[in-house]
């Protein structure tokens, strides 16, 4: 996978040198880069920014750079749209199946706005040459994009074949089920007078996976109760009713 970051605050963005996202870069299993905006502006003070239309509250990101700089990085192969994902809290939300679907993506590109946002006009343009996505992390407001790429770049990446070592880590984590993930211990066995769960110590494979199951249900009706509502109720087993 390619994928291309524009920003006015590139090292924004250094952490994905770092840790598995890196090694997937170092390792080739993901080109990753990252340019700077103002590198697409043409006058003496390299403006991005302007008053909005209108009246308001803060300044708008300018049109010119932004195209400049999505002609650069878009059409590396002919015939093809790439993604273009433009964080913002008034996009769609975020999600692992949307990591999931953005992952088959053979490039995607990412335009970092800042201040009140990008001029609207950058949106309706790129249509032409990209398919478009405004993308929400969640109902909070950021200042600008930076933050949420590093989420979106590391829960896409790792979902890339070969940059997680164990595939299996992928299937039995939150989310990947549509429950939360169950509560997991280590050694040892007793520690500062908080035991672990004596059918963890069992070795009955049954019994554990029975009990995991009862957690995340148990789990996720305590922290997340509006996930359940994607459960239909033909669809639990009574166990998993049991846990509810
Ligand atoms: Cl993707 N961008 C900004 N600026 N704020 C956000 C967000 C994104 N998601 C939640 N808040």
């Amino acid at each position: 996978m390619r994928i291309d970051v524009v920003s006015i605050f590139p090292e924004y963005l250094a952490p994905l040198e770092l840790s598995l996202i890196g090694k997937a870069r170092q390792d080739g299993l993901l080109e990753l880069n990252v340019h700077d905006l103002r590198t697409f502006t043409t006058d003496k003070h390299r403006t991005v920014d302007d008053t909005p239309y209108g009246g308001g509250a803060g300044m708008v990101m300018k049109p010119e750079p932004w195209a400049q700089a999505l002609e650069s990085v878009a059409g590396v192969r002919e015939g093809t749209k790439p993604v273009l994902i433009v964080p913002s809290p008034a996009g769609e939300r975020f999600t692992q199946a949307l990591a999931y679907e953005l992952a088959e993506e053979e490039q995607l590109v990412f335009a970092c706005g800042r201040y009140e946002g990008i001029d609207e006009r950058v949106i309706d343009w790129a249509q032409e040459h990209f398919t478009v996505r405004p993308v929400s992390l969640g109902d909070y407001v950021l200042n600008g994009g930076e933050v949420a790429v590093l989420a979106m770049v590391e829960a896409i990446g790792r979902l890339l074949p070969g940059v997680v070592g164990n595939p299996e880590s992928l299937v039995e984590e939150s989310h990947s089920d549509g429950l939360l993930e169950y509560p997991v211990y280590t050694k040892p066995s007793s520690w500062r007078d908080h035991e672990v769960p004596p059918v963890l110590l069992s070795g009955n494979h049954g019994k554990i996976a029975q009990w995991r199951r009862h957690e995340q249900f148990r789990r996720t009706a305590e922290r997340r109760p509006d996930l359940l509502d994607n459960f239909d109720a033909g669809q639990l087993s009574r166990a998993d009713r049991n846990a509810l």
